[in-house]
C-alpha cells in the first residue's frame, strides 16, 4: 500500500514542435488536471475529424476532453485510414501506412490498438493534414511485405476516410 500515491498530480502532454523537440502543453491544452490517472485513449468521439481524449482515473470519474481543433475558422484537413484484413487479422494489426502529403514530408503509423497498460484506441489510423487538400502518395506495408503506392499523378483528393482492403491477392483501392 505504501506504493500508492496520496497526492494527485497533473498529467503531462507534449506538443511536437516539428524540429525533433517537444514542448510541455498540458496547461495550454487544459489537460493538466490533478488526478491518479492510469490509462488514456485517443478517439474521435463526435466524428468531427479531430481526435478527442479519454483518461481513466483511479477513485475519480474518467476525463473526457473534447478536441476543439476543428472548431476554428480554418478547419484542418485529415485522412482516416481503416484497414480490412483477413479473417485471422480483420483489423490489419501490424500493417504500416506511410503517407506522403508532400514531397518534403512523411507521416508514418502502424496499426496497433494497444496503448500501454489496459488502454486501447480505435482501429483507425488518423493522419492530420492541416491545410493540405490532397495526399500525393499512400503506401501500405503488410506482414507479407505487400506494398502499394498511389502515384503523385493520381492524388487522393479531399478525402476524409478511406478503407483499404488487404488480402493475399490484392490491395484494392475502393473507388
Ligand atoms: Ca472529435
Ligand atoms: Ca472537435
Amino acid at each position: 500500500m505504501d506504493s500508492i500515491p496520496i497526492v494527485k498530480i497533473p498529467n503531462y502532454a507534449y506538443k511536437n514542435s516539428g524540429d525533433l523537440t517537444f514542448q510541455d502543453a498540458g496547461e495550454i491544452w487544459g489537460l493538466n488536471k490533478p488526478s491518479f490517472s492510469n490509462g488514456a485513449a485517443l478517439v474521435d468521439l463526435d466524428g468531427d475529424g479531430d481526435l478527442d481524449y479519454v483518461v481513466n482515473n483511479i477513485n475519480d470519474p474518467a476525463f473526457v476532453f473534447e478536441n476543439k481543433l476543428n472548431a476554428g475558422k480554418k478547419e484542418p484537413n485529415y485522412l482516416r485510414v481503416k484497414l480490412k484484413g483477413s479473417i485471422s487479422n480483420p483489423q490489419g494489426l501490424g500493417a504500416k501506412v506511410l503517407l506522403n502529403p508532400t514531397a518534403e514530408s512523411l507521416q508514418y503509423q502502424e496499426m496497433q490498438v494497444a496503448r500501454g497498460y489496459m488502454s486501447s484506441v480505435e482501429p483507425i489510423l488518423h493522419f492530420g493534414l492541416d491545410t493540405l487538400g490532397s495526399v500525393a502518395e499512400l503506401t501500405v506495408i503488410c506482414r507479407m511485405a505487400w506494398s502499394l503506392n498511389f502515384p503523385r499523378s493520381n492524388p487522393i483528393k479531399y478525402l476524409k476516410w478511406i478503407t483499404l482492403l488487404l488480402s493475399e491477392e490484392v490491395i484494392r483501392w475502393p473507388y
